[in-house]
């Protein structure tokens, strides 16, 4: 393992002085290090968007490198494919291997990707390395010395990180934030909404939600991060006579923020958007948003949902559902949530298979 610091310091000395990425725990400690020092870390909404601004300062002159989670591939491709390998420019990327080596060690979202990573950089061929969690410094020299050779050739070549292969960094003072914990938050949505389908985001939410009220009518979308609100899109519009309640992160509604704009344009009556805002990537390790300078009510009012507004106490936001319930939506909530304390509840698919969760879901949907 090399420490966080190591792992900054290395890439700084070589030049690297510009980084962007969406956390995976895995970079946990390379992040909140960055994060430090005013300058060194643009926090990204998706993969593609960090790839993007790291080609923009390497198009400066600068040299930039990418941090990510092998599950944003999928978010990068397009601009590693028709951005930087089209106009050579020179980026380093790191990510991570979930669900790799053994994917039946991961969660279930990881199982496809983390046997196709390496398979899907050779398919685009783009150069890669393994950084191995036995590995230390010597090793990730060699690797960049290599890396640095693709880039001098004008190729962007990956470093795929195995778990524990980078250490974390010493926790930050942060203010004390205020608002509700999540748990209570999605309380109260669930108990005001008895009979709505509930679609659960990635990470920690699905997680609470599943641990706080259970249901059948719940779809628990681990992976996907970005997408509760289309999905629940998807389901409003086909089953309008059932409310749908999508239950969504400032990180998850910023990485596929447009789709607030595609619910405006359909217009579903029967969809109610809450977004849980703590302002950070709780599920990651706590990584800032970049929600602090955004908000979700005044975008998702521009985007033509009929409603929108924010509350950060328990009775503003039951009196927030009930308005909403009674209404034609679509309609957003935006709640300022507490990070969590204690212990973080087991995820759904401990208990359940996804198959479970979907034909469940489904018999709830269609009321049998
Ligand atoms: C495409 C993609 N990128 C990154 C991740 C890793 N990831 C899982 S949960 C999460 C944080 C989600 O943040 P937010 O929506 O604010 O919810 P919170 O964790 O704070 O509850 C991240 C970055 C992922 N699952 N998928």
């Amino acid at each position: 393992m090399i420490s966080a610091e190591d792992f900054c310091d290395i890439l700084a000395d070589r030049g690297f002085t510009t980084a962007s990425g969406v956390p995976c725990s895995h970079f946990g400690g390379p992040i909140a290090h960055l994060s430090t020092q005013p300058g060194r870390y643009v926090p990204a909404p998706n993969e593609g968007n960090a790839l993007a601004v790291a080609a923009g300062a390497a198009l400066g002159g600068q040299r930039a490198y990418v941090m990510l989670q092998n599950s944003g591939l999928g978010n990068l491709i397009n601009p590693l494919t028709s951005l930087v390998m089209t106009y050579q420019l020179p980026i380093l990327t790191f990510a991570s291997l979930r669900g790799w080596p053994d994917p039946a060690s991961d969660e279930p979202q990881h199982a496809v990707m983390g046997p196709s990573t390496h398979g899907i950089l050779d398919s685009v061929g783009s150069p890669h390395y393994t950084l191995h969690a036995a590995d230390g410094i010597e090793r990730f020299t060699e690797i960049l010395d290599a890396a640095d050779k693709d880039l001098a050739d004008r190729r962007a070549p990956f470093v795929l990180v195995e778990r524990g292969a980078i250490g974390k960094a010493a926790a930050q003072e942060t203010e004390t934030p205020t608002g509700l914990a999540s748990s209570t938050a999605i309380r109260v949505v669930t108990d005001t909404c008895p009979d709505a389908s509930v679609i659960a985001t990635t990470g920690f939410t699905g997680r609470d939600v599943f641990a706080v009220a259970d249901r059948p009518g719940n779809f628990y979308m681990q992976g996907s991060m970005g997408h509760a609100s289309s999905l629940g899109l998807g389901v409003a519009l086909a089953h309008p006579e059932r409310t749908v309640v999508v239950l969504d992160g400032d990180g998850a509604a910023l990485m596929h923020l447009g789709a607030l704009s595609m619910i405006g344009h359909e217009a579903p009556a029967n969809l109610i958007h809450v977004i849980l805002d703590n302002q950070i990537h709780e599920s990651t390790g706590g990584q800032s948003t970049t929600s602090g300078n955004t908000s979700f009510p005044a975008a998702a009012l521009a985007a033509g949902y009929r409603t929108a507004e924010g509350c950060d106490n328990e009775d503003a936001l039951r009196t927030a559902v009930l308005n909403a319930k009674a209404a034609p939506g679509p309609h957003l909530i935006s709640v300022r949530t507490l990070p969590r304390t204690g212990a973080i509840p087991p995820r759904a698919t401990n208990a359940l298979t996804p198959d479970g969760i979907r034909e469940r879901f489904q018999q709830d949907l269609h009321g049998n």
